[in-house]
Parts: structure tokens; sequence; C-alpha cells
């Protein structure tokens, strides 16, 4: 089985990168140049025209949306156990999952950049301070089901990679985890493992070519 996953730097992709790896899989990561509009090329846009990563190819079958996407890895890596065996609790890992991606994500986004919600003259301050205000809202909400535990559930599932990136994105924001601090050792947990020390490695080489190539 050939397995691509469609990669930038920063991005949500990583989270299908540590769970690809958690799971042992052997695949490979295609890089994109968001700074050179590669999401926008048209090799890219007949492969996903939705200009986003991450995208799994599995033998030349398209799969876009990270939750789909981390569903597929659990499923075809049960040996990883990247969801809760308990069927109930598999859902609630999968409700995890799509909160993370369209209830998390967008309110990232819109501070990375504000305009493409708004493009009213000076909105900009008002953008982000209302997306910080509900991430604040989401972050103790979070705060509270990690309360007294190392992971969303008995041990680490796919959820976890999902969080990882929103956690890292919102201090990229300036956004202070120490607020909720379950959520800060669930974020200095995930650095301490092995996936993700091979992410931020794989992702500081990709930064470097990128850098050079400018
Ligand atoms: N709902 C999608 C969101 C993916 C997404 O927004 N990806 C961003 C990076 S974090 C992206 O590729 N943006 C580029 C663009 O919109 O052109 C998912 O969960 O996979």
């Amino acid at each position: 089985m050939e397995i691509l996953l469609y990669y930038a730097p920063i991005t949500c992709a990583l989270a299908p990168y540590i769970t690809l790896t958690e799971a042992n899989a052997d695949f490979e990561a295609r890089p994109l140049n968001f700074r050179k509009q590669q999401n926008k090329s048209a090799d890219y846009l007949a492969l996903n025209p939705k200009h986003k990563v991450p995208l799994l190819v599995v033998d030349g079958q398209t799969l876009t949306e990270s939750a789909a996407i981390q569903i597929w890895i659990a499923r075809n890596f049960p040996q990883a156990k990247l969801l809760p065996a308990d069927p109930w609790q598999e859902l609630k890992a999968i409700s995890l999952l799509s909160w993370c991606s369209s209830g998390i994500h967008p309110y990232l986004s819109r501070i990375n950049s504000p305009p493409k919600v708004c493009d009213l003259p000076d909105a900009a301050d008002s953008v982000c301070g209302l997306a910080k205000e509900y991430l604040s809202e989401t972050f103790n909400i979070a705060d509270e089901m990690l309360a007294g535990r190392a992971y969303f559930f008995d041990h680490f599932t796919a959820p976890d990679a999902h969080f990882f990136w929103c956690c890292r994105r919102a201090t990229q924001f300036e956004i202070d985890l120490s607020e909720f601090p379950n959520c800060a050792a669930h974020f200095e947990r995930m650095q301490g493992r092995a996936s993700v020390q091979k992410l931020l490695a794989y992702e500081k080489e990709v930064q470097e070519a990128f850098a050079k190539a400018a």
C-alpha cells in the first residue's frame, strides 16, 4: 500500500503526520510551500480542489479532512489503538476530532488571517479579540476533560495529536496556555513523545529546505 501525506509546516497536517508515525506506517510526506502557493498549483488542485492540507493519498485514492484521515489511519493500523476500542468511547474520540477540526481550528485560522472573515477596515483587532475569547472558553472545556489524566482517553489516541496541534498553534498566537494547566501539561507531555519529536525534526528540515530554495 502506498501512503502519501501532503503536508505543510506549522499546519494541522502535523496531526496525521504524528498519528501515521504512532501507527508505524510506511508513508511518504510530500511538503508543500504555502509561501510559493504550491497548494494552489494546477497539479495540487487536481488532487484537492480545496487547496488545503492535510491530504492523504492511498494507492492513488484521495482523502481530505483531518477527522476522516485520522479515522482511516486508526482503522488501517488497529494495533496502534489510535481510537478507543469501546464503541461509545470511539464516538467520543471522533467527537473530539471533529471539535478540533471544526470547532477550534476555524478560530485559530481567523487569528492567522482576520481579513478572511471580516474585510472591514480596522476590524483585525476585534476579530482576533473575539476569537481569543472563544478559544479561552474552549481551552477551559478541554482543561476539564484533561483533569487528572495524561491523555483524553486511557492511552494516547488520535485526538491527542490533533489537540496538540491546536495548543501549538494557540501558543504561536501568544495564547498563554498556563491559564489552562491541564492543557499545558498535555502539550508538554506530547512534546516528549517520539512521534512528536520526529515531526518537529522533519518540520525543521522542511523549513530549512524552503528557506534555501527561496
Ligand atoms: N477542515 C480541514 C481544514 C484544513 C485546513 O484549513 N488546512 C489549512 C492549514 S492548517 C490549509 O491548508 N490552508 C490553506 C488554504 O486554505 O489555502 C481539515 O480539518 O482538514
